[in-house]
């Protein structure tokens, strides 16, 4: 008999949301229960095409727009093959930011349109929960200051935050809201009363195609 895949889970949500200290401590959470998980991020730096990112986002090269986009979608399907070997295997993917970021931010820029940046995703490996940590910039705003790196500033983020609205609208994709402006383990709590049911639908579903 076949063995039952792993569940692939994404967080998304504006910055300083809590995306990745929620992932770490679900990953930790899962381990504690005996469940294979690890987490990932994207963007994921260490490839080549991740570093071409990295270097745009920490504003130490420009890329054009379209480009840019193309190259985030890129990261993600250079490490399709990795993702399925590992869902395969029964490991649950817990992931950081995955391709909602990659439209919401693009498509908050002038000119683009949520269609034309849902495209070069088309065909990823489907979610089975995409959880947005839901915060609003006043509350994000007592986290602390925006960094330097691009994007990172309020009425982008606001754009970006839209975006997301839109796309939570979505009803192909198992969105659960979650309100980030609780403390951590409240936050952690509620992620975790929403993982409940993911599992034994991944066990017995097969992987879909993310907008296909
Ligand atoms: N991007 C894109 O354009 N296209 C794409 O396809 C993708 C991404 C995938 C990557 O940033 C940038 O690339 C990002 C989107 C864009 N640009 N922006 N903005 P990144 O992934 O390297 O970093 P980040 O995702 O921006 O991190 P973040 O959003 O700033 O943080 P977070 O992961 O949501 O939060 P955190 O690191 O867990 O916590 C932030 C702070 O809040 C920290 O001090 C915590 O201690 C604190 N925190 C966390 N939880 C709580 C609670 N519950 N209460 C109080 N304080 C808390």
């Amino acid at each position: 008999m076949a063995s039952k895949r792993g569940a692939l889970i994404v967080l998304e949500g504006v910055d300083r949301a809590g995306k990745t200290t929620q992932c770490k401590k679900l990953v930790q959470a899962l381990l504690e229960n005996g469940r294979p998980a690890e987490m990932m991020r994207f963007p994921d730096r260490s490839t080549t095409i991740g570093q071409l990112i990295s270097a745009y986002l920490e504003k130490k090269s420009d890329l054009e727009d379209h480009t840019v986009h193309l190259l985030f979608s890129a990261n993600r399907w250079e490490l399709v093959p990795v993702m399925k070997k590992k869902l395969e295997q029964g490991i649950t993917l817990v992931v950081d930011r995955y391709a909602f970021s990659g439209v919401a931010f693009t498509s908050a820029k002038p000119g683009f349109s949520l269609d034309w940046c849902m495209k070069p995703d088309e065909g990823l490996p489907k979610p089975d929960l995409v959880m947005f940590l839901q915060l609003n910039p006043a509350e994000a705003a007592l986290r602390g200051q925006f960094g330097t790196e691009r994007y990172e500033t309020s009425a982008f983020q606001k754009a970006v935050h839209e975006r997301f609205e839109q796309l939570m609208k979505d009803s192909s994709v198992n969105w659960k809201v979650i309100d980030a402006s609780q403390n951590t383990e409240g936050v952690h709590n509620d992620i975790r009363t929403h993982i409940l049911n993911v599992f034994n639908e991944a066990q017995n579903t097969p992987l879909g195609e993310l907008w296909r």
